[in-house]
């Protein structure tokens, strides 16, 4: 009997700047839906899709960048909303070029929607893709899209 070894995908959430606010601060703007249970609602998709799922939050640019390094060698694939960093930083995007691990950007609002400074997005360029404007269930379709990469290939 032939045996194969599999190994389980493990991905990384990464929530950016003052999105450990969600669902408890100006729900008219960005809906009242908890940061935890956004993380749980993508715990349990990963367990149906028989994953490893890490959710991580931080309100410093240099914690996100150190915890993208981190994920060398421990994560398969990422998603990130990176919030207002999206538009600022270079060392977010550098960080992800360097790491070289495919990625899914996440955005609940439609980014290009709103002020023009939110147009434009420094981490695009070295992601696989984005996905805005969804609410919530952006994270999710970003999940299932980054799954299909990694299994499946463009
Ligand atoms: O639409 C998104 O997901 C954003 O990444 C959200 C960021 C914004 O700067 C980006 O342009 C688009 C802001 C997240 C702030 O979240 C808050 C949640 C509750 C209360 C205040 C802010």
């Amino acid at each position: 009997m032939y045996s194969e070894t599999f190994k389980r995908l493990n991905i990384l959430v990464l929530h950016g700047p003052n999105l450990n606010l969600l669902g408890k601060r100006e729900p008219s703007i960005y809906g009242s839906v908890t940061l935890e249970s956004i993380n749980c609602l993508l715990k349990n998709e990963a367990s149906s899709l028989v994953l490893d799922l890490e959710c991580v939050q931080s309100n410093h640019e240099g914690v996100l960048v150190d915890v993208i390094h981190d994920s060398l060698n421990k994560h398969q694939g990422i998603i990130i909303n990176a919030g207002a960093y999206t538009h600022t930083s270079i060392a977010i995007r550098d960080a992800l070029s360097a790491v070289n691990i495919p990625t899914v950007e996440v955005h609940m609002s439609n980014i290009y929607k709103r002020e023009d400074f939110r147009s434009y997005s420094y981490i695009s360029a070295v992601v696989v893709g984005q996905i805005s404007g969804f609410g919530v269930q952006s994270y999710k379709l970003g999940l299932y899209a980054l799954v299909d990469f990694l299994r499946n290939g463009k």
